[in-house]
This record gives C-alpha cells, sequence and structure tokens, in this order.
C-alpha cells in the first residue's frame, strides 16, 4: 500500500481503480490545505492531479516518487524540477487524439460555414426578415498550417487531407518523414494559409507565438483556431483583430484565463467558441483515466511508469 495524494477531484473510476490497492489522501476537501498537507506529507509517494503540480507542491513531499497528471499537456506541471528530484511525471498522450482532431477538424468546418453565425440567424427569426445569409466558403484546395505537427496535429492533417486541404507546418524544427510544407517561419506559413490551427505544447516557451504579426499575416480571409492552450495566442492581440476585421474569423477551445473568456471575445459574431472540450468524450476521458491509474499502478508494481514526459523518459 502507498500513499497517494490526489490535489483535485477526479473521475471516479481512477479513484476506485487506485483504492482498491492505496491509500488515498484527498487534498481538494481539504479546508485548511496547507494543515492538511503537513500532517501527510511524508508519508505521500504519488500525486495524481488535474494538471498542476507546481515545483512548490513537489518540494513539500519530501518522499515523492511519482506524479500521474491527466492529459496530455503538462504546462501545469514542473516536470523539469520533478526530473531534478528524481520524481517521474506520467501525461495521457494519445488515447485522445482522435477526438482532439476531430474538434480541430468541426472548427474549420463551422467557420468556414459559418455554422455557428448562420444557426443564430435561423434560430432568431431573421431568415424570413432579411432572407438567405450571404455565402460561406468551401474547404477543398484550401490551405491549412499546423502550429505543432505531432501526436494530434498529425491527425488532424490526416483527417483534413481527406476533404481535400493542403498541409504545411511549423515547429522547431523539419520532420524528416514528413511531406508536407514545413515553414520555418511561423509568421509566412500564416501569410500561404486560410487556416492557421495551433496544436503545440503550451507554457513558456510558446506563450503569445500567435502575435498580431501573425494573425495579420492570417488576414481578413483567414481563420484562426487553437485546440492547443490559450497561452499560445495573444488574447487581446486575437480580440482586436477580429473585432476590426484584420482577422476573418476563429474558433476557440482554449483561453488564456480559463474559464474565464474576455466579454469582447464573447460579444463578436466572427468567433466559435467551446468551453475546452477537445477531449471531452465519454470514451476518451474514460481512456485518460484508465491510464492516469494504469501508470500510477504500474509504478507502484515496481513495473515502471507507462507514459513519462520525455523530461523524466530516464528516471528509473
Ligand atoms: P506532441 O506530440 O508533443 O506534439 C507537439 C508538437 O508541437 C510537435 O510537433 C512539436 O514539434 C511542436 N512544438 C513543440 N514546441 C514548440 C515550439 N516551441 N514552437 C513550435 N512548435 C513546437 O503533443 P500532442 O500530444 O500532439 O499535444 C499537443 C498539445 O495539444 C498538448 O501539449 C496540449 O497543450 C494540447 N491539447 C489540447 C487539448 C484540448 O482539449 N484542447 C487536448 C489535448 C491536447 P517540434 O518538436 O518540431 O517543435
Ligand atoms: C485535458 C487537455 O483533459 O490533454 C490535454 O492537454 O487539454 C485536455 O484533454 C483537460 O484540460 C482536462 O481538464
Amino acid at each position: 500500500m502507498t500513499d497517494i495524494l490526489l490535489v483535485s477531484n477526479m473521475m471516479p473510476h481512477i479513484q476506485e481503480a487506485l483504492e482498491a490497492r492505496h491509500t488515498l489522501h484527498r487534498l481538494y476537501e481539504a479546508d485548511d490545505k496547507d494543515a492538511f498537507l503537513a500532517s501527510v506529507a511524508d508519508k505521500i509517494e504519488g500525486v495524481a492531479t488535474m494538471g498542476k503540480a507546481d515545483a512548490a507542491l513537489i518540494d513539500s513531499l519530501p518522499n515523492l516518487k511519482m506524479i500521474a497528471s491527466f492529459g496530455v499537456g503538462y504546462d501545469g506541471v514542473d516536470a523539469a524540477h520533478a526530473a531534478s528530484r528524481n520524481v517521474v511525471a506520467t501525461n495521457t498522450p494519445d488515447v485522445l487524439n482522435d477526438d482532439v482532431a476531430n474538434m480541430a477538424v468541426t472548427f474549420v468546418l463551422t467557420c468556414s460555414r459559418r455554422f455557428s453565425e448562420w444557426e443564430r440567424f435561423a434560430r432568431d427569426g431573421r431568415w424570413q426578415n432579411e432572407g438567405d445569409p450571404p455565402l460561406a466558403r468551401a474547404i477543398n484546395g484550401r490551405k491549412v498550417g499546423i502550429l505543432g505537427l505531432g501526436r494530434i496535429g498529425k491527425d488532424i492533417a490526416r483527417k483534413l487531407e481527406v476533404f481535400g486541404c493542403v498541409i504545411g507546418y511549423h515547429g522547431r524544427s523539419q520532420q524528416a518523414d514528413q511531406a508536407y510544407e514545413f515553414y520555418d517561419s511561423l509568421t509566412d506559413m500564416a501569410r500561404d494559409c486560410d487556416f492557421l490551427i495551433a496544436i503545440c505544447p503550451g507554457g513558456e516557451a510558446t506563450r503569445g507565438i500567435v502575435n498580431q504579426q501573425v494573425l495579420e499575416a492570417l488576414g481578413p480571409d483567414g481563420t484562426f483556431i487553437n485546440v492547443a492552450r490559450g497561452s499560445v495566442h495573444d488574447e487581446d492581440a486575437l480580440v482586436d483583430a477580429l473585432a476590426s476585421g484584420r482577422l476573418g474569423h476563429a474558433g476557440l477551445d482554449v483561453f488564456a484565463a480559463e474559464p474565464k473568456i474576455p466579454e469582447r471575445l464573447r460579444a463578436l459574431d466572427n468567433v466559435t467558441l467551446q468551453p475546452h472540450q477537445g477531449s471531452a468524450t465519454v470514451e476518451t476521458r474514460r481512456a485518460m483515466g484508465d491510464l492516469v491509474a494504469n501508470n500510477l499502478l504500474n509504478f507502484f508494481d515496481g513495473k515502471g511508469a507507462i507514459t513519462p514526459v520525455a523530461e523524466c523518459a530516464d528516471i528509473r
């Protein structure tokens, strides 16, 4: 039996799987979190979290060996610090590729067909008074730039090729095994594209890289889609570009200060919004939860973590 700290309230099937073999301590239920943490800190060897574990938490647990985080993005987990303390951090890659890619494809379709605008137009009874709305745009033959051609980015590319889209990508380096056009400049890719889809990690390295220059390069006929992290776009620049028409449309699943969405953004017609739902299907969330639990169970059975993050890949 190992003592595991639940930082956040995790799905019931995760808690049941862990509780059958280990002792759980629920930090999220404590009124005085500091006092609770101090009372259990010495015995905690594992942490389960919904994407957050900072250096202070890691340092408060002297016998910590493993952090299992729910979600593939781990910008809220200080993985470098964990590695420096010989603590393994894990995430939940691959099991969510299909659903997150489907969300990106849905944005491409709904933004190009102005689906939410015309849905409101029909619902509000405007059709009978104003006649047909303006024509939308086709996606066949149009160019899509993918910022982050990783596990999910490749799935998005494959799916959009079926719709006849032409794919380009930007990342820190060209991938020798990929035939898609590589851009070493994000601005150049935005200038060449009708759609720019962000699906790279969040964190300091990508903070605000979709800035005013990139959005204006995408232009009045362009659409920006973000299914990565809200930190990747400059949200003030994005709202200004959409409001002034210097950017045509945006499809956003993620925001700078979730769950808050700026009122100026919510008021715009040329934006399609989702409350961070990329992986939010019963099937995918179940698989992500299984992976969180199995990472902890495997590790504390002495069989090693299943999906350690890159920073922790060499820790045993
Ligand atoms: P991945 O396989 O690690 O792919 C990440 C891609 O981003 C790689 O192609 C990488 O290419 C590129 N990249 C990394 N750092 C970069 C930088 N500084 N500048 C430009 N490109 C960079 O990750 P994944 O599994 O596809 O997931 C990607 C991200 O999607 C996650 O980290 C998460 O934030 C987000 N996500 C969101 C949702 C949602 O619900 N909306 C769900 C799942 C994931 P290079 O190494 O060549 O730069
Ligand atoms: C998370 C995500 O599951 O995997 C990620 O990186 O962003 C989502 O799939 C979600 O943030 C959980 O709250």
